[in-house]
């Protein structure tokens, strides 16, 4: 009779070895593999087993051996897979980092102290990308942090009805992911730089019990419609009432009411106005101590040699709590990585050109030397044949359109740039005819993509943020005007100043 310890390493070796994930790593095939041989070979008479004049305990203390070496190791560095393997495949729900926001270290001083103020802008935005996700972020973050009150984060949150798991297009998505998942850093609680007494962000959940009654405010005791539609009027006029608001304000315990519309719109957000807003965000921690997640830097870690072509890294990187250091804010010498946003954009683009709609944020600073002239002959709702190409070649471009601006900026660039990261939400098998024409066009000694990326389960649905990380990273970045995406990593560039031109796009 086999022993339940017996079937339960070969179920966990069946396990390990139907999992997909675990192919792209050929010493772990062949190891587990012929460990589930030995071991069915003491069940099985028709698999001679070969001795070497081992007893039958050296045999067993063998086999052992081979698990706890080899297997054991394989399984944990695949955890992800083999625990999504036992529950049916649901997207994470980030349990840990729910739990670890609840208990940030200085919540029991906040607890007791009367001198922190608050501000939560319940009326932050949802249910849509990350990029416009995270500008809605900045800006609130930029709020409170301007008026010294404590920033008060939430979930990135796909859909706020309570569900855990979302349908998007034909698979299951987690409905809210805990910020922490996706950032590190001041925003989520981290502590500010030195010299800096404003108190910590905390979590919703933290604001909710320490403030039961705020203060309420409705964004149209501020907003006026001159403020949101006029487009002579800057971002930052509209930054200067708030701040006026906010600090006339006594209550330690101030709220945005849910139900309002965001303070900075959507279509402020696609215009030059926004730019005013830099002389207030670029020597602000908030974009200054920028930082993702220690989820996205493992992911970083396990897929260095993706973006450092010759990158040692060793198999217990992939494992939690690597011995090497990273800076996760230092550039990437050669690295020229390319923003190239498929999908949803192929109708966007066509609409964006219809509506003539200007590029955005922070992709349109006056000192880069790709700039973007808005058509003054587009119409509402419909624009020329030509308008239209030149939208089509600068929002969804060709692979032929891709290569030319890719070897263009290669001869522009200060820096010697000499391999690619195609950051891209495009299909698998045009990501692919894309390298190899990237790859004819000039000697790259490495050329990868986000398809490429070894990931587990938990940042598979924050994967954008890693991507976000390696072009904030790279000697030069190529990204889309249109995309919020885009604005983000150049604003990120910007404040850690990254030169200018080192910015541009198709
Ligand atoms: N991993 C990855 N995802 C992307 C990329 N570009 C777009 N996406 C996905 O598509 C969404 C794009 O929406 P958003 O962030 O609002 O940016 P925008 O639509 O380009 O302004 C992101 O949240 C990602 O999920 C990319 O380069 N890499
Ligand atoms: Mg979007």
């Amino acid at each position: 009779m086999r022993s339940v310890s017996g079937i339960l390493i070969r179920k966990l070796c069946m396990t390990f070895l139907t999992s997909p994930a675990v192919y792209s790593h050929s010493w772990t095939i062949w190891t587990p593999w012929y460990t589930l041989q030995l071991l069915s070979s003491r069940t099985s008479p028709s698999i001679p087993m070969p001795s070497y004049g081992l007893t039958k305990r050296g045999i067993r203390f063998l086999l052992l051996a081979i698990v706890l070496c080899f297997v054991l190791p394989g399984i944990l560095y695949h955890r992800e897979t083999v625990r999504n393997y036992f529950t049916d495949h649901l997207p994470p729900l980030y349990e840990d980092y729910r739990e670890r926001e609840q208990n940030l270290g200085h919540y029991k001083e906040y607890e007791t102290s009367k001198d922190v103020k608050y501000l939560w802008s319940a009326n932050h935005a949802h249910s849509s990308g990350w990029g416009n996700v995270m500008q809605d972020y900045v800006m609130n973050a930029l709020l409170a942090h301007t008026t010294g009150r404590s920033f008060v984060f939430d979930d990135y949150i796909w859909r706020p009805d309570g569900t855990l798991f979302t349908d998007y297009n034909g698979h299951l998505i987690p409905s809210r992911i805990p910020l922490t998942a996706l950032l590190g850093g001041i925003i989520v609680g981290g502590e500010m730089p030195p010299g800096d007494t404003t108190p910590r962000a905390v979590s919703k959940d933290f604001f909710n019990k320490v403030c039961p009654n705020p203060t309420v405010v409705h964004v149209t005791e501020v907003n006026d419609d001159r403020m949101r539609f006029d487009e002579s009027v800057p971002a930052s006029y509209i930054f200067e009432k708030w701040l006026e608001k906010i600090n006339s304000i006594e209550d330690p315990c101030v709220e945005i009411d849910p139900k309002s519309d965001a303070i900075f719109e959507y279509w402020i957000f696609g215009h030059e106005r926004m730019l005013s807003i830099w002389k207030y965000l670029k020597d602000s921690p908030v974009s200054t101590h920028w930082g993702w997640s220690p989820l996205i830097h493992d992911a970083y870690r396990r897929n260095r040699h993706i973006f450092v072509p010759n990158a040692k890294s060793t198999f217990f990187e992939g494992l939690s709590g690597s011995a090497v250091t990273e800076n996760y804010t230092a550039p990437i010498p050669g690295l020229l990585a390319l923003h190239v946003r498929r999908g949803d954009f192929q109708d966007h683009c066509v609409h964006l050109g219809k509506w003539s709609s200007n590029w955005n944020a922070f992709n349109l600073f006056p000192e880069f030397s790709d700039r973007f002239q808005r058509p003054t002959d587009g119409g509402w709702g419909e624009t020329s044949e030509k308008n239209m190409q030149m939208y089509m070649q600068r929002c969804f471009p060709t692979i032929d359109q891709i290569v030319q601006k890719v070897v263009q900026v290669r001869v522009e660039s200060e820096e010697p740039l000499t391999h690619v990261y195609i950051m891209t939400n495009g299909a698998v098998a045009w990501v692919e005819e894309l390298k190899e024409a990237l790859r004819n066009s000039g000697n790259w000694a490495q050329i990868k993509s986000s398809r490429d990326l070894d990931i587990t389960w938990e940042q598979k649905f924050v994967v954008q943020a890693l991507d976000m990380l390696v072009a904030q990273r790279s000697e030069v970045f190529i990204g889309n005007g249109w995309s919020s995406l885009t604005s983000n990593v150049v604003m990120l560039r910007m404040a850690q100043s990254f030169p200018p031109d080192s910015n541009r796009f198709w």
